[in-house]
């Protein structure tokens, strides 16, 4: 797999995702840190997306990624992308939205829109719980 670098909300699931694709069993711990998961996976806290005082560290540490990935969480009616968010960072930048098994329909629209307005392209539609949608971006990330 691509090495990625996981960028989102606060709880928007970055580190359960990382979980799931990692075939870890999905265990609640808050990140604090840039922390690199696996080989392939940098895992950042959600405070370096909510403030913007931490936008140069999630620059410096995009270097080491091959792909970034945008992850909204589909219950949350917040948007913490900028338009054309994507553009900080001189990578391919993919989209994710999180928790579709808690979300209806209209919401998970709102996500995608969100992650479009970022810039982020394609977009996956995803569970860690259930898995859905976890399938088809590990093979996107694959190739
Ligand atoms: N139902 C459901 N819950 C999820 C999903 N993904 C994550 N969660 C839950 O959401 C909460 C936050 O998930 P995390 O993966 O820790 O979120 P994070 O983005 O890493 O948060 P920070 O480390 O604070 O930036 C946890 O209680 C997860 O179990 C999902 O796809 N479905
Ligand atoms: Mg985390």
């Amino acid at each position: 797999m691509k090495k990625i670098m996981l960028v989102g909300r606060i709880a928007s699931g970055k580190t359960t995702l990382c979980q799931y694709l990692n075939n870890e069993t999905l265990e609640y711990h808050k990140t604090q840190t840039i922390q690199v998961i696996g080989d392939n996976m940098i895992d950042t806290p959600g405070e370096y997306l909510e403030r913007r005082n931490y936008y140069r560290a999630l620059i410096v540490t995009s270097v080491e990624a091959e792909v970034i990935v945008l992850v909204q969480d589909a219950t949350d009616e917040t948007n913490m992308f900028a338009p054309q968010f994507s553009t900080m960072f001189a990578k391919p930048v993919v989209g994710v939205v999180t928790k579709c098994d808690l979300a209806q329909p209209d919401e998970i629209e709102r996500a995608k829109e969100f992650l479009r307005s970022a810039g982020a392209d394609p977009i996956f539609v995803t569970s860690s719980i259930t898995g859905e949608g976890c399938e088809e971006l590990y093979t996107y990330l694959s190739i």
